[in-house]
């Protein structure tokens, strides 16, 4: 893995640590969903997208947007409603918009949505994609299924994006989806690819096919196995400790890790002392 891929994924742990923290210490309003142990997910998959791409994320999108931008600073203003914020801190934690990336917290929202820019793209900028990041509970929704329905149907250059961390909040994925994801995809005539594994090339490597395909017209849906290691937001977690699954941090062969990690987390430790130091966001004056 290259420096540049391992320090974007330590620099959104970093981050959403730090927002932990800034929990803890009621120093942050509101609610946040970390994204800690799924860095990967992201940082692997942007490498496929082009900035002319449309992302759409969800509730847990911090990490979606620092794959996409290098802009913690812009990200934690907005979700403390602080000056630099990307969205002036109206959006906060789960409704970010910038260029062509967007999030919503409601679940489901994004797919019909996405689905119909990919129809924009499909006609007035061949080529390329629309990206949807959603969870595997979010399966449970209909609005999945009439989006999948149609971008099968159309022919549409939509990348559904799953990561399965094998629980919804607090309900274990076995207690409420029935059959597979991949059965689901395969009742609509669509690709499905199981990523299991959290080395960012090799999910390059595997994914640059499909992805490819994706563009020329026809939706894929990859499902990343992946395991969310903090609560679903703050402290909620009631998993005993051997149900949350493997750090892809530990497995990792980088002389260059600890190093690399010690930067992000001062990087970020700069970054909330300049966030904090900003006066109030203006947005409400405008
Ligand atoms: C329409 C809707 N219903 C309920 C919620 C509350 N909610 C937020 S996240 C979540 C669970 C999401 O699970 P999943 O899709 O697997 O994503 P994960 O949180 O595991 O990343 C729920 C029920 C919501 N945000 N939107």
């Amino acid at each position: 893995m290259i420096d540049a891929d391992l320090s974007r994924m330590l620099m959104i742990r970093a981050f959403e640590r730090k927002l932990l923290d800034l929990f803890g210490r009621g120093l942050l309003n509101g609610t946040t969903h970390t994204c800690l142990g799924q860095e990967y997910v992201p940082v692997a998959v942007e490498g496929l997208l082009d900035p002319a791409d449309h992302v759409f994320s969800n509730h847990r999108g911090h990490g979606h947007y620092l794959a996409r931008f290098d802009d913690p600073e812009g990200l934690l203003a907005e979700i403390m409603g602080r000056e630099g914020a990307v969205c002036s801190g109206v959006g906060g934690s789960q409704h970010i918009r910038r260029d062509r990336y967007l999030s919503t917290g409601v679940q489901g929202e994004s797919l019909p949505v996405a689905a119909g820019v990919a129809l924009h793209l499909k006609r007035t900028e061949p080529g390329r994609l629309a990206c949807a990041y959603i969870g595997d509970g979010t399966f449970g929704e209909g609005s999945v299924y009439e989006a999948l329905n149609l971008a099968a149907l159309w022919r549409l250059p939509l990348l559904v994006v799953v990561e399965n961390n094998g629980i919804a909040q607090s309900t274990p994925t076995s207690a409420n989806l029935a059959g597979t994801i991949e059965g689901r995809a395969a009742a609509f005539g669509i690709t499905h690819a199981l990523v299991e594994g959290a080395d960012v090339d090799a999910i390059r490597d595997r994914l640059a096919p499909l992805t490819a395909a994706v563009r020329q017209g026809g939706p894929a849906v990859v499902e990343f196995v992946t395991h969310r290691l903090g609560p679903h937001s703050k402290g909620d977690d009631t998993r005993p400790a051997h149900a949350i699954g493997v750090d892809w941090r530990d497995k990792l062969l980088s002389p260059r890790l600890e190093a690399l990690e010690a930067e992000a987390e001062a990087r970020i430790e700069a970054v909330a002392a300049d966030v904090m130091a900003r006066p109030l966001s203006r947005w409400e004056t405008r």
